[in-house]
């Protein structure tokens, strides 16, 4: 790891969101410090942290130049502040191909399985579990089956979304399909996508941003 970085990750093991940024800066090899916010206890929602970041949400970086939100935007902060390896293809179009592939993941699905979205439904739709679970299960097969079929559209070869190596696309669906795993989806009717988690998880980058390698995941 590099050592002549300022970064500090403010991360919670779970959050996919945070686990995007822990992937980058593993295959970028960038030595941060993380400073965990506990989701389930409310830290995000304290006032110390909003201060930093007034959405509440993880993650939140802060570099030698200043505090980053939207763990998109630290990656790409990250990305043309150290390109090298780069998490984008070559080409214009190719880019393009790989950030709407991440954009499904990060814009289309993630926000609606987010905890802050399902507990207002929760609270105002009076929703149980089981059908807060549905509302999930829904959204996850409504974005998987599009991003199965675009995946195919692309050639992608089982082992990475897009091309011959590890691109912001994966970094997106890796931390994705840990979710639906831990909510039960039914994951059988993604066969691409499947291939693609069980590859990129076992790389040694993304076995070291995973959410049970991070110092605040409970012991088992
Ligand atoms: N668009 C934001 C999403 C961040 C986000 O939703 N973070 C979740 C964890 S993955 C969070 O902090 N949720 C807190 C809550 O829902 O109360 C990003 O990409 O950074």
């Amino acid at each position: 790891m590099s050592a002549d970085t300022d970064l500090q990750l403010y991360s919670y093991y779970r959050s996919s969101a945070a686990y995007r940024v822990r992937i980058a800066l593993e295959i970028k090899q960038l030595s941060y410090q993380q400073l965990p916010v506990n989701l389930l206890s409310g830290e995000h929602r304290q006032l110390e942290y909003l201060q930093t970041n007034p959405g509440g949400l993880v993650p939140t970086m802060s570099t030698a130049e200043g505090i980053l939100t939207q763990s998109l935007a630290i990656i790409e902060y990250l990305e043309e502040r150290y390109p090298k390896p780069s998490l984008l293809p070559q080409s214009a179009m190719d880019r393009a191909q790989v950030r709407s592939i991440a954009y499904q993941v990060a814009m289309d699905i993630h926000p609606l399985n987010n905890p802050r979205v399902t507990q207002f439904i929760e609270a105002t739709v009076g929703l149980n579990k089981e059908q807060k679970l549905d509302w999930y299960h829904h959204w996850i097969a409504q974005g998987f089956g599009a991003l199965e079929t675009n995946l195919k559209v692309l050639n992608s070869n089982g082992r990475y979304c897009f091309g011959d190596r590890v691109t912001l696309a994966d970094i997106c669906l890796i931390p994705q399909v840990y979710n639906a795993l831990r909510f039960d989806c039914p994951m059988q009717d993604y066969p691409l996508i499947n291939a693609i988690y069980r590859h990129c998880t076992g790389l040694p980058d993304f076995i070291a941003a995973s959410p049970e390698s991070q110092p605040d995941c409970p012991p088992k």
